[in-house]
């Protein structure tokens, strides 16, 4: 059994999961490695000649963790020592053509990366898909915009279930359905694919990615797995800008609907949210099967929770706002009085706001789901790369060490209250290919040495954050950061 973990000095209950996290495009590298195939991502950005991403750089390389996990594995475990590593499978690496034959050489990685965990005391949270998609799908059939990939998804699942189903404690469906949704497509797509549409590409996309999870976890209860399954969803907790506002009050709920309802409900309630449902935007309506298989798809869910906004109602909404059909406008600075909703950091989406974030997003979903499950399953905060910083100053992240102290409190919190907080995984493990930040921002425990475009000698080095993290949830430390190391 797992050694005994506590939260400020409690005991944490049995089986509660402590982790840390990293998806393929992000660390792996050896992009056109053995039988891979192309991703949305590698086409998205290999070729990629502008100056969208900084210095141009991609995940060709990332942390080469294609090469390096047999040592960096070990490191997670004795950095951090977390119980779990939770990695990502690349489609595209286990099933080269997005159907059909298995690469054994794809699968032989992942059951490599199953046996260093395990060799070294950790078990393993498995998901199928953080938002590398094989590009022959897209280009065969637009990828998330055809019902065509339920079933293309429903059979890569059965595959990777059949090959490592009883290998890994949990299993993911898929990474922030939300995310890879409004960020590939719509008016402004700044991820991969990058398809320019309107906000109902986004909703056919969210649509079939829920199908295509209920597809997955039908495949997995069919074959009797060991493990648990659920779906990570991303999204903060949106607050009335002004609480004394009815219409601000109202707003922020409508937003916790269209931002994190919208993904959660069909899950525990077979349908979208009601105010979604009435807004008459959607493209797509589930059948009555589909509401059936979307009932009850999740055995845990997990939280994907960085950060919170302020809203408000958009005034004269129509089809033609920015914000339609959800109409919020959202800030992160109170527009009145110009303070920020939480200590700013290099991203600027993510302002350090823990009480709201965390203990309010676990309130969400227990309060209005009645989720019974739930796992911080991603929190973190990125710093800018400091190449030009001495690295003992790069490794004394106490920016980083003060993100957590606020993310333990807050969960320590939700479980004194009751709520069923199960895990706790930040990100990231080590420091990696932010999307579209490249390699200028970093949120791991554990510094990689490569400059902003990705360039270095990839040696690793653990941060005081890690040791923090250690020291309070594996030795009984106080959360306050005194005398941890
Ligand atoms: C996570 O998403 C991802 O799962 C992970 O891969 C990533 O490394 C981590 O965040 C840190 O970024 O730039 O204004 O368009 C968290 C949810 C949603 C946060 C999209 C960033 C982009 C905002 N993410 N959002 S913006």
């Amino acid at each position: 059994a797992p050694a005994q973990l506590f939260l400020d000095g409690k005991a944490l209950p049995e089986g509660f999961i402590y982790g840390c996290a990293t998806s393929a495009y992000q660390i792996e590298g050896a992009w056109n490695a053995d039988d891979k195939s192309p991703s949305i991502w590698d086409v998205f950005l290999h070729n990629k000649t502008t100056n969208d991403v900084t210095y141009g750089s991609n995940g060709d390389v990332a942390d080469d963790f294609y090469h390096r996990y047999p040592t960096d594995i070990p490191l997670f475990r004795n950095a951090l020592a977390v119980q779990t590593y939770d990695f990502t499978i690349a489609w595209t690496r286990i099933m080269p053509a997005g159907r059909g034959a298995l690469s054994d050489k794809g699968l032989a990685f992942y059951r490599n990366v199953i046996r260093a965990s395990n060799a070294v005391g950790m078990s393993n949270i498995c998901t199928l898909y953080h938002w590398d998609l094989p590009q022959s799908l897209q280009d065969e059939y637009g990828g998330w915009l055809s019902r065509n990939i339920v079933d293309d998804f429903r059979a890569y699942a059965k595959a990777v279930f059949k090959a490592l189903g009883d290998d890994c404690s949990h299993w993911v469906t898929m990474n922030e359905p939300r995310t890879f949704c409004t960020e590939g497509f719509g008016p402004d797509p700044d991820s991969a694919p990058g398809v320019v549409s309107t906000f109902k590409e986004q909703y056919t996309c969210m649509h079939y990615a829920l199908l295509a999870h209920a597809a997955a976890v039908e495949e997995f209860r069919l074959g009797g797995y060991k493990g648990k399954i659920g779906i990570k969803v991303d999204g903060g907790v949106s607050l009335p800008l002004d609480p004394s506002s009815a219409a601000d009050r109202e707003a922020a709920a409508r937003t916790m609907d269209f931002e994190v309802g919208r993904d959660v409900a069909p899950l525990y309630t077979g349908d979208y949210p009601p105010s979604v449902l009435a807004s008459g935007a959607l493209p797509l309506k589930f059948t009555a099967a589909e509401k059936k298989m979307l009932k009850g798809s999740v055995d845990f869910i997990g939280l994907d929770f960085y950060t919170s906004q302020w809203v408000t109602p958009t005034k004269n909404c129509t089809p033609d706002s920015d914000t339609y059909p959800e109409c919020t406008d959202q800030f992160q600075q109170d527009p009145r009085t110009g303070l920020d909703i939480g200590r700013p950091t290099a991203s600027s989406w993510n302002f350090d706001a823990p009480h709201a974030t965390i203990y309010g997003g676990i309130k969400y979903l227990a309060e209005t789901y009645n989720a019974t499950n739930i796992l911080i399953s991603e929190t973190g905060m990125g710093v800018l790369n400091e190449t030009n910083l001495p690295l003992e100053q790069v490794l004394e992240d106490v920016d980083r060490i003060a993100w957590y102290r606020g993310v333990l409190s807050a969960m320590r919190q939700a479980l004194d209250d009751g709520f069923p907080l199960t895990g706790f995984i930040p990100w990231s493990c080590i420091d990696n290919f932010e999307w579209t930040d490249g390699y200028n921002v970093r949120f791991g425990l554990i510094q990689v040495a490569y400059d902003a475009a990705g360039k270095g000698s990839q040696a690793r080095h653990p941060k005081l954050s890690g040791a923090y993290l250690k020291g309070v949830l594996t030795k009984g430390n106080p959360i306050n950061p005194y005398n941890f190391v």
